[in-house]
């Protein structure tokens, strides 16, 4: 069979990224207590250390969903039987090719993949492509709060968002992304979220603080990031890694602690800021829903939640999501 077209659309539109980044930068380590928005995490090496985390013994979450997906991809094909499969942080996307195999004989033409770095897009629309021919890949390097208003619509879809990347939202961005989320939905479509669940503390921090240090060195690689975008002079080891969980807010934090009294300067960014003995900043947050938590977030833009898969030890749940009658907005 000759394989289907490959088009990798980068739209950023004449936005650039250092600037935003340099915004960010500006606001948040000016800020009290000092904080950056975990997107910076993900560079190529941040990528890479991610994958590396999800091979984590600790790290539960990615081998549960892959477990759950085992299970459901079937019936959620079934359910939705989409002719274009539109992923949201696809990253490797990795667990999204049981779908497409749960869809093979089905009417599904199009893989949508949405990611922010365009390394890792790249070669997820090509290995998807080379491996499914038949299937039209339609790749978009885009940011969540910008560009999903940019995502084609080429049929019925199931639109996905695995991983628990949702739990990096804080209560307000989460809503703006749902309600996005929503607007992409016409008659017919669906939504399919995987959410990491509340449980045992100590079973949380262990993945968030590995004993082969992995997350740290994932933390830390913000600093690298910093050092090499803005000619900052972060010392990495100058910072330990924290994860915390914060029960009250259902969250998981991670930080970067200063461990004496030090001054940074980031020529990049026309900023030098200090940083007291133990002084943090808040590196990631990482929601951890219940059913009820995450139905509720859901029904608040419109989305019910129709059918719930969690895994046998409720440690992971995918929400399919099947709105009646759409949107109607387009
Ligand atoms: C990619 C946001 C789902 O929160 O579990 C893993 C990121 N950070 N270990 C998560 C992460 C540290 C991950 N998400």
């Amino acid at each position: 069979m000759i394989p289907a077209p490959v088009t990798i659309a980068i739209h950023t539109f004449g936005r650039n990224a250092r600037e935003d980044l340099i915004a960010d930068v500006r606001a948040g380590l000016t800020a009290t207590p000092k904080t950056l928005p975990p997107r910076w995490l993900y560079d190529e090496r941040g990528s890479e250390l991610f994958e590396a985390i999800t091979q984590l013994p600790e790290y539960y979450l990615t081998r549960t969903e892959a477990e759950i997906l085992r299970r459901a991809a079937t019936e959620v094909i079934a359910a939705v039987a989409p002719e274009a499969l539109v992923e949201l942080g696809s990253g490797s996307a990795r667990k999204t090719r049981m779908l497409i195999e749960a869809a093979r004989g089905g009417r599904l033409g199009f893989f949508v993949p949405f990611d922010i770095s365009e390394r890792t897009l790249q070669q997820t629309a090509r290995s998807i492509a080379a491996d499914f021919p038949g299937l039209s890949v339609y790749a978009m390097v885009g940011d969540f709060a910008e560009h999903l208003d940019r995502v084609p619509h080429y049929g019925r879809q199931l639109v996905v968002f695995l991983g628990s990347t949702i739990g990096n939202f804080d209560a307000a961005e989460r809503r703006f992304f749902l309600d996005h989320v929503r607007a992409l939905l016409r008659p017919g479509d669906a939504f399919l979220l995987g959410i990491d669940l509340v449980k045992d503390e100590a079973e949380l921090l262990a993945a968030y603080d590995d004993a082969e240090g992995v997350t740290a060195d994932f933390n830390r690689n913000l600093l690298r990031v910093l050092n090499r975008e803005l000619a900052a002079d972060f010392d990495p080891a100058a910072f330990d890694h924290v994860a915390r969980f914060d029960r009250d807010r259902s969250r998981i934090e991670m930080y970067l602690r200063s461990r004496w009294r030090q001054r940074v300067r980031l020529p990049g960014a026309r900023l030098t800021i200090e940083f007291d003995p133990g002084e943090l900043l808040m590196t990631e947050i990482s929601v951890k829903f219940t059913r009820a938590s995450v139905e509720q977030a859901l029904g608040e833009s419109g989305l019910p939640l129709t059918r719930w898969y969690p895994d046998a030890k409720e440690r992971f749940a995918l929400c399919l999501c099947m709105p009646r009658g759409g949107s109607g907005s387009r």
